[in-house]
């Protein structure tokens, strides 16, 4: 009696581990080659890539979604960030946007001056490239936010972390969550 019920727990925790696997096995990795640091003109170059996967129906950048990914940038440094469309099937833009709850359906005004690409509601179609160029700042929390109607709130979003203490550029895998 006694051994079956451990033998129960045993095949549970098993079943477990078993569902868990494949689940870590669909992570999305950070591409080192995402993020490009020059730290003599203290420029960030990070690759902004709309749809790279299906995860979400390809609401997603670089594989994420709903904040799972963070840009972190010094503050005072210049980003350029290189958006590309890698989706087949349909236009997606990129703003940086303030936290908020609940997201914008829209596009809204950017939270940082010129840190948006062109076409925000509209999107920039399948294989469409923009260059965006702003200075990190304010400090603060921020959201990298497709501004095609529907996509940003149906969790098309990243984050970026403008920081008054980081000493370098850096790509952090963070929890999925509220954008506020
Ligand atoms: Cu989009």
């Amino acid at each position: 009696m006694k051994g079956a019920s451990m033998f129960r727990f045993a095949l549970g925790s098993l079943l477990i581990c078993a569902t868990a696997v494949p689940a870590l096995g669909q992570q999305q990795r950070v591409d080192p080659a995402w993020l490009s640091v020059d730290p003599g003109t203290k420029t960030a170059r990070f690759q902004l890539i709309a749809g790279l996967t299906g995860l979400n129906g390809a609401l997603n950048f670089n594989g994420f979604r709903d904040g799972q990914l963070t840009l972190v940038i010094p503050v005072g440094w210049k980003a350029e960030i290189a958006f590309r469309n890698h989706d087949g099937m349909l236009p997606h833009s990129a703003e940086v946007i303030s936290p908020q709850t609940p997201l914008p359906t829209q596009p809204v005004s950017p939270a940082i001056p010129r840190a948006f690409t062109l076409n925000l509601a509209a999107g920039l179609p399948p294989r469409g490239t923009d260059v965006i160029r702003f200075i990190a700042q304010p400090p603060g929390e921020y959201l990298i936010f497709c501004g095609v109607p529907g996509h940003g709130a149906a969790g098309m979003w990243i984050r970026l972390r403008v920081s008054a203490t980081a000493q370098a550029p850096a790509l952090l895998l963070t929890p999925s969550g509220k954008a506020k």
